[in-house]
C-alpha cells in the first residue's frame, strides 16, 4: 500500500494541473452515507421516490423529500473531514485546476476549496430553488422557518413548486458544471479520484476522457471502481488517511 501512495505523491509533485473527482466516498467519513455500500442510502430509501417525474406528479413524493430533509439533519450540518481538508491543501498549493463532485453536501466548500474551483454535477442540498420563478433559497433558512411543518412549502416569492436544487432521476445534469467538468477532464495531466464506484454516467466517463487525453489516473477507493483496470494507481483504503499522508508528505518537502 505504502508503495502505492508513494506513487501517488510522486504523480502529485510532478504537475500543478490536478483535477480532483469525488463520490460519496469522500464524505462517508463525515458521517454522510453513501449510495452502495451496506448501511447506504439505497438499503433505506426507495430511488423510485427520487425521480423528477414523480416529484412532479405527486404531493406525496414532494412531502416525502422534504420530510428527508427534515429526517436527516447529518446531510446538512455535516463537517469536513480530512480528506476535504487534504483536498483543499492541495488547491492551495497551486495543484489543482478543479473538483468535479458528484455529492451534494457542500463540504468541498466548507474544507476551504475556492467555491468557483468546485463543479456539482448532481446539484446541491445547501440551496432550495422554486420551479416556478427560479428564485433560490438557503436550505437551512427555510428549514428553519417551515421545518414544524410536514408539508413542502410553497416559494415566499410566488407560491410556486419548490424543490431541493439536486438532480433527481430522470432529470438532466445542470449544463455549465458539466461541461466544465469535461473541459477539466482533458485539461487534466492527473485525474484523482476519491471515493466514487464510478458506476454512474456520464459522471464516469470523466476517466476515460482523461486517460484518452494523455492523463494519468489515480483512484482512492475502499471497493472496487469500474476504472480500476484503466488506472495507473489504485488504493484501495480510507480518504482520510490516505489524503493526511499524502498532505503530510508535500508539506514536508
Ligand atoms: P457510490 O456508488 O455510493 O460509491 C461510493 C464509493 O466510495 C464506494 O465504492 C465505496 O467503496 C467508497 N467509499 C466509501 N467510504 C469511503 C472512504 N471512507 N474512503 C474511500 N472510499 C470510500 O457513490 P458515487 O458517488 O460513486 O455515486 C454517485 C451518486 C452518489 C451521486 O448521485 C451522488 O450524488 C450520490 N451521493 C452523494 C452523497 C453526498 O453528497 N455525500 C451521499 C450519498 C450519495
Amino acid at each position: 500500500m505504502n508503495n502505492k501512495i508513494d506513487r501517488l505523491i510522486t504523480l502529485i509533485r510532478e504537475t500543478d494541473k490536478i483535477v480532483i473527482f469525488t463520490g460519496a466516498g469522500v464524505s462517508t467519513e463525515s458521517g454522510i452515507p453513501d449510495f452502495r455500500s451496506p448501511g447506504g442510502v439505497w438499503s433505506r430509501f426507495d430511488p423510485a421516490d427520487f425521480t423528477i417525474e414523480r416529484y412532479l406528479k405527486s404531493p406525496e413524493a414532494r412531502d416525502k423529500q422534504w420530510q428527508f430533509l427534515l429526517a436527516n439533519p447529518e446531510l446538512r450540518l455535516a463537517q469536513p473531514n480530512p480528506a476535504h481538508i487534504g483536498i483543499a491543501k492541495l488547491e492551495a498549493m497551486g495543484k489543482v485546476l478543479g473538483v468535479i463532485t458528484q455529492n451534494i453536501d457542500g463540504l468541498h466548500q466548507k474544507a476551504g476549496s475556492t467555491p468557483r474551483m468546485v463543479h456539482e454535477l448532481h446539484g446541491t442540498l445547501e440551496r432550495i430553488i422554486c420551479l416556478n420563478c427560479s428564485a433560490k433559497f438557503i436550505t437551512n433558512e427555510v428549514l428553519a422557518q417551515h421545518g414544524a411543518c410536514q408539508h413542502l412549502p410553497a416559494c415566499d416569492a410566488c407560491g410556486g413548486m419548490l424543490k431541493p436544487d439536486v438532480v433527481l432521476f430522470g432529470e438532466a445534469l445542470p449544463p455549465l458544471p458539466l461541461k466544465t467538468a469535461t473541459q477539466l477532464s482533458f485539461a487534466a495531466e492527473l485525474l484523482l479520484v476519491v471515493g466514487s464506484s464510478l458506476v454512474v454516467y456520464p459522471a464516469a466517463s470523466i476517466p476515460f476522457h482523461a486517460k484518452r487525453n494523455g492523463a494519468k489516473v489515480a483512484i482512492i477507493n475502499l471497493g472496487e471502481t469500474a476504472f480500476d483496470d484503466g488506472a495507473d494507481v489504485v488504493i484501495n483504503d480510507y480518504a482520510s488517511k490516505v489524503m493526511t499522508t499524502i498532505g503530510e508528505s508535500l508539506e514536508g518537502c
